[in-house]
Formats: structure tokens, C-alpha cells, sequence
């Protein structure tokens, strides 16, 4: 067996924002500052759960470009 963390982390990560995939961006950043932070991703349990791998450059909020990536569109 290949053991691939990166890669498994990755499937994971992108199975679980599927998994939330009727969430839109907009939707999550209630005050609409264009940032998702760690209190409006905890809306949902699911997102809130993967915050931490949605936010590549870890400054504590998802900007749409990471919410992109992360829902891989
Ligand atoms: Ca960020």
C-alpha cells in the first residue's frame, strides 16, 4: 500500500466540502466582507471542521479564491 497523506488530505478535504456543496460563499460570509471568518464558517459543522486545510495561507479567513479551491471550481 502507497500511503499518499497529501493526496488522502486533499480527497478528504474536497469529500467534505462536497458534501456541504449547497453552501455558497455569499451564503457564509454573513457580514460580507469578502472573508469567511472562523465564527461564519461555524455555521456549518462540516466546513468549520475543515477551516484549518480551506485556509491555505493561514491568516484565520477563507477568501473566495481559497473557497474556490477548496470546492475545486
Ligand atoms: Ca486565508
Amino acid at each position: 500500500m502507497y500511503k499518499l497523506p497529501t493526496l488522502l488530505s486533499a480527497l478528504l478535504l474536497t469529500t467534505t466540502v462536497h458534501a456541504s456543496e449547497n453552501l455558497s460563499f455569499e451564503k457564509l460570509d454573513a457580514d460580507q466582507d469578502g472573508q469567511i471568518s472562523v465564527t461564519e464558517a461555524a455555521v456549518d459543522e462540516k466546513f468549520a471542521a475543515a477551516f484549518d486545510k480551506i485556509d491555505v495561507n493561514a491568516d484565520g479567513a477563507i477568501s473566495l479564491e481559497e473557497f474556490k479551491t477548496a470546492i475545486g471550481s
